[in-house]
Formats: C-alpha cells, structure tokens, sequence
C-alpha cells in the first residue's frame, strides 16, 4: 500500500518539540528542503501550537509566521497548513498552499469548509476532545475508537454538505489530542476499525509525549518509538505519517511496505530512490 510522508515545518516559538528552532523563515525554508530531500511528499507548515496548554496565536501574527514559510517552499514540494482559521488557510493558499490541515475539523472557523470547497484543496479533518488549552483534563469516552470514528464520520458528512468533493478528504484519529496514555494506543492498536471510513488515514505519533511516558526519554530522543508507531500503524492502514524525522521514519516505512506489499513497492516515496 502506498505511503506518504507529511514533514512536519512548525514555525512556532513555542512548539513543544522544535523549542522554537525554526523561528525565522529562512531556517524553516531550509528546514523544510531537507525533509523533501528526506523524502517527504508534503510539508505541513503550522504557526500556532497545538501542544496540550497552548495559547491561541493572534492571526496577523499567525500570518506573519507562516506566509514567508509556505510562498518558501512552494516551489519545492506540495505545501500543506496547518491552521484552524479560514483567514490563514486562505492567505496561504494563496501563496500556493493545496492542502488544508485543521485539527478542529472545521469546527473553530465556520468558514474554513468554504474555503477548502471554494479552492478545491485537499484537507485533513481531524479527532480532537475539547480543545488545545484544555484537552488533557480528564478526557473520557465511552469507547474510544467507536467515539472517534462517529466523529469522524460526522465531520466528513459535514464538509460533504459544505461542498468538500469526498475524495480530497483525509482523517485523523488525533493521537495526542484529548487522549491518554491508553487512549492513544488503543486507537493505535485498534486502527484497523478506521479503515473503513473509505478515506485515507492520517497518523500523527511524532516524538509525542505518550512516547516519553513509556520509554522515559526526552522529545529528541522519540525517534526509535514514532518509528515503532508508524509501523504498526501503516500495517493497520495508515498511509500519511505526519512526522518530525522523515529520513528515519521513511526507511523503516519502505522496509515496511516492501515486506507487507511485496517489492518492489508502489510508494513513489520508495519508487525514486534505487
Ligand atoms: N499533531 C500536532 C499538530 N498538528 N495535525 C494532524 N493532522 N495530526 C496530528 O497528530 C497533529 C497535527 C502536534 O504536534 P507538533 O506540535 O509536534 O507539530
């Protein structure tokens, strides 16, 4: 089964894992070339945190960050943003972003379905409890993967109606987002359940703080876990893996996909390289 690799460009101080690192457009610009030599299909550019407790950013100040970051890499690879405003989303389409990334699922922004229908963008709609401030307070659920997949179901209903052509949209269990430690590898372990919502699945693992609680090592040190995640979740159907490490992530994904689906693969990201 084909795989596709989402290098992750956040521009944001305060990023939970980048520690603000790429900041400044250039080095995000630069940082995002190095995934797609990594072998990254598309890069999610992303100017507001989403790590459990954070603020929300100001737009003109979202704008800022982002702008500079996607008009950089455009030319380079297929650009996706990471926001939860149609304002953002819209700005960044037009400096030739084709991929909207909402962990809200077009439920902060009203308009953001518009936009995405209006474009013809492909989308990413994914599973969050509550929102960033305040997910990680007690979430709770009747069965996880079953709360999950009607939500998902839901939302994908919605964007339909809004005007979403059905095949431009990809879901997301939305590992992080309102989960504990046992949510998240429930969902991991029963993904498989997801499949069947017809539409491409969407995993974000990446040097997540579930990783250090079972591992006990810091967010630099994930990348040996997010591998071990992407591989169980590529065998129970995942085909995006929004990730920090691409290079690492992509061999064992070609390993992976060459042993499962037979070699040589289908993956153009396994396809190119001899
Ligand atoms: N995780 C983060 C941000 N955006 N988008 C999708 N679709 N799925 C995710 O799991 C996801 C996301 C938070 O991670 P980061 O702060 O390391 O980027």
């Amino acid at each position: 089964m084909p795989f596709e690799i989402m290098g992750v460009v956040n521009v944001t101080p305060d990023s939970f894992s980048d520690g603000g690192q790429f900041d400044d457009a250039r080095q995000a610009v630069e940082h995002g070339r190095r995934l797609v030599a990594e072998g990254a299909a598309l890069l999610d550019v992303g100017g507001e945190s989403t790590r459990p407790g954070a603020d929300p950013v100001p737009i003109e100040e979202e704008l800022d960050r982002v702008l500079p970051v996607v008009a950089g890499l455009v030319p380079i690879q297929r650009v996706s943003i990471d926001t939860m405003k149609s304002a953002v989303a819209a700005a960044a389409v037009d400096a030739g972003a084709s991929y909207v990334n909402d962990v809200s699922a077009f439920r902060h922004d009203p308009e953001m379905a518009g936009v995405v229908a209006a474009f013809g963008l492909d989308c990413c709609l994914m599973h969050m409890l509550g929102e960033p401030r305040t997910m990680q307070r007690e979430p709770r659920y009747d069965d996880v993967v079953s709360d999950v997949k009607a939500f998902l179901t839901e939302r994908m209903e919605a964007a339909v109606r809004a005007g979403v052509a059905e095949e431009r949209i990809q879901l997301d269990p939305g590992i992080g987002f309102g989960k504990t430690l046992e949510h998240n590898l429930e969902l991991l372990r029963r993904l498989g359940e997801l499949v069947d919502l017809g539409r491409p699945l969407v995993i974000g693992t990446s040097r997540k703080s579930f990783l250090g609680r079972i591992t006990g090592r810091d967010v630099t040190e994930r990348v040996p876990a997010t591998i071990a995640t992407c591989v169980l979740a590529y065998e129970r159907g995942a085909s995006v893996f929004r990730v920090h490490d691409v290079a690492a992530v992509a061999d064992a994904l070609k390993v992976t996909d060459a042993t499962v689906a037979g070699w040589p693969t289908t993956s153009p990201t396994t396809t190119r390289t001899t």
